[in-house]
Order: C-alpha cells, then structure tokens, then sequence
C-alpha cells in the first residue's frame, strides 16, 4: 500500500473543508420520519413504582404505583416502569406478556437509583422452579439495572430462582442487573436452585434472549447452576457477565434434559462472548459432599460448561479460580455436545484442568466437531490433581485443538491428558479424527520432561492409559500436533499472578508465538483476539488469546477500534475531512479523527531554498520526497535529507525557473 500527500509547494492548495450542505439535505427526512412516528407509533408512557407508593395512584413520577402485581397489568409495549429506590418485597411476575421488536416493554432501575427486588421476607412456595422475578412466555420484555437477592429456602424440594425465564417467547433482553444470594440451603444432595434460569420448554424457542453486562453471585444452587440456558433455547447472546462466587456451574448450555420436545431440546446457536467467571468451587456445595462454609465436597464444577449444546461460539472469555475452567461434554448418552467454537479465551489458575472435556465415565455423550483455537490456558491444575491442563474423557472425536498457549503446571508437566476409567476397551480408546497443531507448549523444565496421557488401545496395563513424554513421542502416538513446539510464550509478564490482569498474559512484542499459529489461517469476518483487536495481523496469526499488532494496526485500533483497516479506518480514508489521507496521518503522527494541519509536512521559504519539512513517526515506513513541474511525473528529490535527530526531516530545494510541486509519498 502507498499513498501520497497532497502536492505541496509554493502552490500548496489546501484542502476543501467539509461540505456545509448536508444538514440543509437532511432536515425534509428528517420532517418526513417524525411524521412517520406521529401517524404509526402506539402509546408509549413512562410509568413509576416506589415501595412508598400507591396503586390507586396513576403511576407518575409524583405519584407512583406500588405493587408489581397492579403495574405490570398496566403495561402495554412500549412501555416502561421505572422502579425508584427503596425494597420491594414482592415477586415481579410477568406471563404472557407481549410487546414488539420496535416497543419493547422495559422493566428498569429509575435512573440513579439502586431499587431492590428482596426475597428476605418471602417464603419459597413449592411447584417447580419459582423465579424472584419470572417472565414466563413473554416476548420482548426488557430487564434492565435491577438489584434481585436474598432469596432463600431450607426446605429441599423447593427451587429458588433469581431471574426465571421460561416457555416461549422472543426478544428477552437481561442487562446490568445484579442476582446474588439465592440461597437453596437444604444439606440434600438432591436440592436445586439458580441465579438466572432460561428454560425454553415448547416446541416454540425462546429466540433471540440475550443476557448482558449483569453480575451473578454469592449463590447456593443444589445441584443446578448459576447462570443457564435449557432446551429449545436458540439465537441467544451471552455477554460480558460476571459470574462468581457460586456453589455449582457458572454459565451453562445444555440439552437432552427433557426441558422441551426432543426435536427441540438442545441449547444452540448463540454466543457465549466477554464473561468473566471466576470463584466456582462446588465444594461448598451438600450435593457434592460439602459444607456451604467450610467446603470438603467434590471439585467437579466448571466455569463455563457446554452440556448438550450445539453451535455455540464461546469467545473471549476470562474463566480462573473454578474447580475447571471450560467443560465441553454431554452428560446423556444419546447426545452430543458439537459444533462448538471455543475461541480466544483466558483460562488460568484453575483447580482442576482448565479444559475438560468428553464423557465422565462410559456412559455419557459425546464431544465432536468442536474447534478449540486461540485460547491461552495458564497454570491450570493448581490442586495437582493430575488432570493437566486439558483433560479428555469418553468419546471425544474429529475435534480440533490449534493456535492454542499451553502452559503446565510445573508440579506435574501435564499438558493434554486423555485418561479413560471403565468402561469397555473400545468405550476407553481416543476418538478418531481428533487433529492437534500449531500450539505452543511450556513449563519450568526441559521439553523432553513433559507429559502427555493417551489410551491408544484401550487394553494393556492401566486398561490402556499411557503416559508420553516429550513433544516427539506425544506427536508419534497422536499423529498430529507436529508444528507445535515447546517454548516461553513470553508474556508481558513473565510469570503472571493469580491476581493478574487479563493484560498480564498479552504477547511481549518479541514473542515467539507472533505469527506462529496455523499458516493459512483466515479468521471469520468480525472475529477479534480477546482484547477486541484484529484476529490476524502481520505476516499469520499468532499463537493464544493475543494478537500483536503492527505499528498501524495498532494504531488503527486506537483510533478506530478496530485494526484491520476496515471502514473508515482505511489507509485512503479521510474521515476528519483535513485533506491528509490516514496512512499520512499515521506516518506524520496526526490524528486522524481531527483535523490537525499543523502537524501536516509543509513548505517554508528559507531564503536561499525552499525547505519541505516532514515526520517518519513510523520507522519501518518507507517516506520518499517528490517533486514535479505540474505538467511531468513525480520524481524522488535528489536533495539530501536532513535531520534534527528528534523525528523531524526536511529537504533544502533550490529555487528554479518554474513552478515546483513537492509531495510525500509513503507506502509499506
Ligand atoms: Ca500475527
Ligand atoms: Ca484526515
Ligand atoms: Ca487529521
């Protein structure tokens, strides 16, 4: 790519400013929407809750309802109920409620206030799942800001749920509302409870949910999870929640459950996408063997799980601190967890293995079809529990395992660990068509001391299960993965820390994972490494959870958000309207978003010469100075170039005859 600057000179002709017309073009559309909206646009109002309320009032801001029971009978789409502050202790219960795409009915926190939904004084009734909140067979119900908690029952049978959505239904929208302390303190090993629950149970989906920017904590939930999605569930997006401290699974996708019709009955093609999970240990938990305080149970829950779903991108997720990090298995045995995309994660400090996946034992599901790429997986395994840090089960096959930072604990070496227990020996042997490659491998130690866990054959000693050591013998027992290598990733902290900021484990700009992942790589449109930069850039995608940047790229990230060149980021593009193209911007050190001629190269009459100053913000840049009489081509400039040492150049031109245009042409 080159581009030149405009021709400067002693005839430098400035750039025309933006055009002053389009406000006048704009105004009749503009006249000719609001007309639209008067003559189509249903009633709309804002209507107000407050505890000290009344529901003999009108529902204004001066005088608000009171009960959620009497408001949400009230609301028609396109609605919204502003909650002011104080607690309500009332279950807010909305069935059958429908709204449209364009008039949604909006549930929310008024703004600046923190009202909350509290179940203290509540008593858990028995039937089934029972919600603080319940949206059941609603579409197009917005929930937004709302502070739901202290919803609690010691009594087994009985589920508390903080957020319940269930049946059909589409265009349910969650946002920045906080679920925590939803307590099933019964010590049965068979209770239940959840934070948020979407249980789609017809043969109609619940379509196009989407759960967003919300917190989830400080639970108790028996033997279901905090956050998940069940049966005919479908187009969901998932993002950007965090989810912790919690006694069982933090986001789960499931199927086969029986939740809905079997032809209906999977979780699928959603996003899973920016959450932060951390802090799941079930062994807290009665159902697993442990005291909600003092813990002692089982380790067995994952911060992200796939359990029967399908089709299901899970992306720049940060999931440390949980019993495993990501779980990709199907606990029913005529199911399958597959299509699913994991990609660009951060897994760390996790207690068992940061990923795990395949049947528990011989008769469970399986795991296939899935694409494991991009994720950078850190000291996992810190119980040493001998699972590595990805551990495969019964039943994983054609899944592939690429681009990947693998970095073992150093207490056990342990990389990819496949262990088989019972089962038949067929049941125990590692799934065909399972492909490995372009990873990076590392620990403390030498390369030939780490450990790898195949059961090629299912008999022999161990019912089969070998251990391998060393990148050769790994690569001779699993025919792939020959690319792959073991070496210091070189993160921008050497060595980070539990506590570390996901930044911690960014590439160093040396590192040997930049431009080391598979070598023809091309990641789909719009895919992004975990910190929302391009997914490749420079000469091949990167190894882990990172891509580094080139100076322009990088630059373009800044600026744009994005680090590809796309839209308005182009290096021809000229979005602040000064004239200076944004491959000059960035090599002269502008902002492209402003325009800043002062900064542009330019032309000063130094007496003798004519001077064409310029900068090379970018080194690695190629800057050529051209000159040309108007009429023939442009020609380097044959003056020397000079230097202050401190990024400013110039080039002395003697004045001549005729006119002289000089221009700066940069390309790379
Ligand atoms: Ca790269
Ligand atoms: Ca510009
Ligand atoms: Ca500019």
């Amino acid at each position: 790519m080159s581009q030149d600057l405009l021709p400067c000179g002693l005839d430098a002709r400035l750039p025309v400013p933006a055009s002053k017309g389009m406000h006048v073009r704009r105004l009749p559309a503009l006249g000719f929407l609001l007309c639209l909206l008067g003559a189509g646009g249903a009633r709309a109002a804002d209507f107000y809750i407050s505890p000290a309320g009344s529901d003999a009032n009108p529902g204004s801001l001066a005088l608000p309802w009171k009960s959620f029971a009497y408001a949400v009978a009230q609301l028609k789409g396109g609605d919204t109920l502003n909650l002011r502050a104080g607690t309500y202790a009332e279950r807010l219960i909305l069935s059958g409620k429908t709204a449209s795409v364009a008039s949604p009915i909006v549930i929310r926190a008024y703004q600046g206030e923190a009202p909350v939904i509290d179940g203290t004084s509540l008593i858990v009734p028995s039937g089934g799942l029972i919600g603080l909140v319940t949206v059941q067979n609603c579409s197009h119900i917005h929930l937004e800001g709302l502070d739901i908690g202290n919803y609690k029952t010691i009594i087994a049978n009985r589920i508390p749920v903080g957020i319940q959505i269930e049946g059909s239904g589409s265009g349910i929208k969650v946002s920045g509302c906080k679920v925590h302390h939803i307590w099933q303190s019964a010590t049965s090993a068979t209770s239940d409870g959840f934070g948020i629950a979407v249980y789609g149970t017809s043969a109609t989906p619940i379509d196009g949910l989407v759960l967003e920017n919300n917190e989830v904590f400080n639970l108790r939930t028996g033997q279901s999870e905090s956050v998940v999605l069940n049966g005919n569930v479908t187009n969901f997006a998932v993002i950007g929640n965090h989810v912790h401290d919690c006694n069982n699974i933090g986001i789960d996708f499931i199927g086969y459950e029986e939740s809905a019709p079997a032809d209906f009955d999977r979780a699928r093609n959603g996003i899973c996408r920016g959450n932060l999970v951390h802090g799941i240990d079930s062994s807290f938990n009665p159902g697993y063997g442990g005291n909600f305080t003092t813990g002692g149970g089982e380790r067995s829950a994952a911060g992200i799980y796939i359990d029967g779903g399908t089709n299901i991108t899970v992306e720049g997720n940060r999931v440390y601190g949980c019993n495993f990090g990501i779980e990709l298995a199907s606990e029913h045995a005529s199911g399958a967890t597959d299509e699913i995309h994991l990609l660009n994660n951060l897994i760390h400090h996790n207690m068992g293995a940061g990923l795990i996946m395949g049947g528990y034992d011989a008769n469970r599901g399986k795991t296939r079809l899935c694409e494991i790429r991009n994720n950078t997986l850190y000291l996992n395994d810190t119980l040493q529990t001998f699972g590595g840090q990805v551990a495969i089960q019964f039943y994983f096959e054609q899944n592939t395992f690429r681009n990947n930072i693998v970095w073992a604990n150093p207490a056990t070496r342990q990389m990819v660990v496949h262990y088989a227990e019972g089962g038949t020996a067929s049941q125990r042997v590692f799934g065909q068509g399972n492909v490995f490659e372009d990873n990076i491998y590392f620990c403390q130690g030498a390369e030939s001391e780490i450990q790898f866990g195949l059961n090629l054959t299912g008999e022999g000693p161990d019912a089969g299960n070998t251990a391998y050591t060393g990148l050769t013998a790994w690569r001779a027992a699993v025919g792939s993965d020959s690319r792959s290598s073991f070496h210091d990733p070189e993160f921008v902290v050497a060595a980070p820390a539990g506590s570390a900021q996901a930044g911690d484990f960014k590439l160093s700009a040396s590192s040997f994972c930049r431009d080391r992942g598979e070598p023809s790589f091309v990641p789909p449109a719009g895919e992004e490494d975990y910190f929302g930069n391009s997914r490749l850039a420079g000469a091949r995608v990167d190894v882990g959870f990172h891509e580094l940047a080139s100076g322009l790229n990088a630059w373009r990230a800044m600026y744009f958000g994005v680090a590809d060149g796309s839209g308005t980021s182009g290096d021809d593009e000229d979005p602040d309207r000064d004239g200076v193209r944004n491959l000059i911007e960035y090599s002269q050190g502008m902002d492209p978003l402003h325009s800043d001629l002062q900064l542009a190269p330019s032309g000063v009459n130094e007496g003798e010469v004519f001077r064409f100053r310029y900068r090379k913000a970018d080194a690695s840049l190629s800057y050529q100075v051209q000159a040309s009489d108007g009429t023939g081509p442009w020609t380097e400039v044959q003056a020397a170039e000079q230097t202050d040492g401190n990024g400013n150049y110039w080039r002395d031109l003697p004045y001549g005859p005729g006119k002289l245009f000089v221009r700066l042409s940069v390309s790379y």
